[in-house]
């Protein structure tokens, strides 16, 4: 069992690039703003170039690097494994961590196929019988807006639900001379917008309306097939080098599908939205109301209360930013307002409450699983004409 060694958690993160950066700051940050119940400390960053893994340990604050993340899975200073790397690596570096007793937190899409999926949820099964916890990096349900609207709706103000409107807007691809990297090759993203950003608004459709999605049909598209290869590339942008090579994923996914309440929902991922940042648009109508919430505001959610009398019902504009709203307290002032690094830290925040209480942190890797069947059900209609695909 991943002993917290009395109040201590030790952490060790793979990976340090964009979103090995953001995480590097959540568990820095959680201490310090929030009363966590364990002492969480930055143990140790594993990376395979040994000065870069030395720098970015010096630059986000780990007290150590490894050049070998099986290193991480040795040190007996070392509770919880935090996969910060490309999608490939996940099922690797997960099994064997929760094998060897280490807790983890896994970055999303959980893995790059169901079967790893699958293979990950059996670990995480077998390490949950010696009180060693997995969880999945859907970070967005931690923003206090979408808490909001998942409030809203398990307490009946929106009703019946009859449709989710979901959409994950970037342009950071709509110029084609942005260079080739991991995320847009197959063998190392799984899959492209649809598994990046895609699988954020299934995960936060599911999560705020409570239902699963029980079948879809959908098409994906790559608009730009060859790209300069990067000489050198971090977070989303690189320098591109004088050889092109192919782009192996979708650019963009529109997909339909039901819900288990019998709502229906649609679905756009693109990378190629001109203006839109990270646009994360969620529409919910239902019989009693409606609600509304775009990343690109994120401090707001829009609120209809249809049992209002009709001259003077109208959107409300709620700010989420009170010290009752869920994680606000720990932070500014009323009305301050929190951006995209909050919901990181959120995230380290109810980990390391559940780890504490001996508890299951979610979302788990059952429902990381759940999305990943989503995903795969995706594809597998866009590449048989849309054909609709049951999701059991
Ligand atoms: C790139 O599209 C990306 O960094 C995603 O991989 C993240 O999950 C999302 O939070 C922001 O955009």
């Amino acid at each position: 069992m991943a002993a917290a060694d009395g109040a201590r958690l030790g952490v060790g993160m793979v990976g340090y690039s964009f979103m090995g950066a953001a995480h590097s700051h959540a568990w820095r940050t959680a201490p310090r703003f929030f009363d966590l119940p364990l002492r969480t400390e930055m143990t140790a960053v594993a990376g395979r170039d040994p000065e870069k893994v030395a720098a970015a340990a010096d630059r986000l604050g780990w007290q150590s690097s490894e050049t070998d993340w099986r290193r991480l899975l040795e040190r007996d200073d070392i509770d919880l494994i935090d996969i910060c790397t490309p999608g490939n690596t996940h099922a690797e570096i997960a099994v064997a961590a929760l094998d060897a007793g280490k807790h983890v937190l896994c970055e999303k899409p959980l893995a790059n196929s169901v079967a790893e999926a699958e293979q990950m949820v059996a670990a995480a099964d077998r390490a949950a019988q010696h009180g060693v916890h997995a969880m999945v990096g859907f970070t967005y349900r931690r923003v206090p807006a979408i808490q909001l609207a998942r409030q809203l709706v398990a307490d009946g103000r929106l009703g019946q639900i009859r449709h989710v409107r979901a959409q994950y807007l970037q342009d950071w691809l709509s110029d084609a001379s942005t260079p080739l990297n991991w995320r847009l090759q197959k063998d190392k993203a799984g899959s492209g917008a649809l598994g990046d950003i895609g699988a954020h608004v299934v995960d936060l459709t599911q999560f705020i309306t409570g239902e699963r999605l029980t079948g879809v049909s959908g098409m994906l598209e790559t608009f730009v097939p060859e790209r300069p290869v990067a000489t050198e590339f971090s977070g989303l942008s690189g320098t591109a080098g004088t050889e092109t090579g192919p782009v192996t994923v979708d650019d963009a996914a529109v997909f339909f599908g039901r819900m288990s309440g019998g709502a229906m929902a649609s679905y756009e991922a693109t990378r190629y939205a001109n203006g839109r940042k990270n646009a994360i648009r969620i529409e919910i109508n239902g019989s009693a109301g409606s609600l509304a919430f775009d990343f690109e505001d994120m401090n707001v959610l829009h609120f209809f209360d249809a049992t209002e009398p009709p001259a003077t019902a109208g959107f409300r504009r709620i700010v989420v930013t009170e010290a009752e709203h869920p994680f606000v307290a720990a932070w500014w002032p009323p009305g301050h307002g929190l951006g995209y690094e909050h919901a990181f830290t959120h995230q380290v925040v109810d980990l390391v409450g559940a780890l504490a209480a001996g508890e299951e942190p979610a979302p788990s890797f059952a429902e990381g699983l759940a999305v990943q069947r989503v995903l795969d059900a995706v594809e597998r209609s866009a590449s048989d004409k849309h054909r609709w695909i049951d999701l059991a």
